[in-house]
Parts: C-alpha cells; sequence; structure tokens
C-alpha cells in the first residue's frame, strides 16, 4: 500500500514536471517568432534593403524586392515619428496591407526621428505595409520576398 501511494506520488510530479518544461518551451517559441523585428541589427547583421521614411509623408523607395532571409531598414529621416505596418487588423483600407499566406504581421510601433527599424522576412510573396498616422494620406509600401532560388545558394 505504502508503495503504491508512493508511486502516485512519483507519477504526479513527473507529470507536473513534464507540464512545466513544455509551457517554458512554448513561451520560447513564441518570444523567437516576435523577435523578427528589430530597432538594431546583431553584429555583422547588414540590411538587404533600406527604405527612408521622409517628412512628406512617403517611403522611399515605396516597393522594394529582397529575398528570404533578407532584413529591411526602414530609416526615419522625419522631423515626425513613422510606423511600419503590416496588420490588417490595423488598416483603415483593407487593400493597403497583404500579406503573404501563412506570414505573420508585423508592427513597427513608432519609429522616432532618426532612428532606424529592421524586419527579417522568412515567408515569400507580396507583403503591402502602412505607417499607421499616415495611411490616409497614402503613406504606403511594398516589399516584395523572392524565394531563394538554388543557384544563389550554391558555393563552388
Ligand atoms: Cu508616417
Amino acid at each position: 500500500m505504502r508503495t503504491l501511494r508512493y508511486s502516485l506520488v512519483v507519477f504526479v510530479v513527473a507529470v507536473a514536471a513534464v507540464g512545466v518544461a513544455y509551457a517554458l518551451e512554448s513561451a520560447g517559441t513564441a518570444a523567437a517568432a516576435g523577435a523578427s523585428g528589430t530597432t538594431a541589427l546583431a553584429p555583422g547583421q547588414t540590411a538587404a534593403a533600406t527604405v527612408t521614411m521622409t517628412d512628406d509623408n512617403k517611403f522611399k523607395p515605396d516597393k522594394v524586392k529582397v529575398n528570404v532571409g533578407d532584413t529591411v531598414e526602414w530609416k526615419n529621416t522625419a522631423k515626425v515619428a513613422h510606423t511600419v505596418i503590416d496588420d490588417p487588423k490595423v488598416a483603415q483600407k483593407k487593400g493597403n496591407v497583404e500579406l503573404p499566406k501563412g506570414a505573420e504581421a508585423f508592427n513597427s510601433g513608432p519609429v522616432a526621428p532618426g532612428t532606424s527599424w529592421y524586419y527579417t522576412f522568412t515567408t515569400p510573396g507580396t507583403y503591402k505595409y502602412i505607417c499607421g498616422p499616415h495611411e490616409a494620406v497614402g503613406m504606403k509600401g511594398e516589399v516584395v520576398v523572392k524565394e531563394k532560388r538554388e543557384k544563389d545558394t550554391v558555393k563552388e
């Protein structure tokens, strides 16, 4: 009888430990998924394209093409804050924001004058994005992310 009770205690502790391990792992995955947008590049990391956010409320250039895995820099050269938003829930006009299937929505939050925001694209397709405060005056842009072709990655 005592042995049975002991076994039960061991079993309950083991189940609890697995539960905690799973919860920790899930939290780690969630954090990693949200880490594609950042305010600073990692050492040795470079931006494949730079989009300037201007005083006349424009993304320049308003269309860039990059490959999967590339990082795009949005550089705010204006005197006001701008944002880089690709979240359909935030857009006032539906067609202004577009995401490829399976891609996660992103939102830079306010990018202060003189600073940059970086986003690394991991899903190929067309991204249409807006600046939240200036969507109504037409501050929109597009990023086309191409699947990396085999010959680009093969080195001799
Ligand atoms: Cu703006």
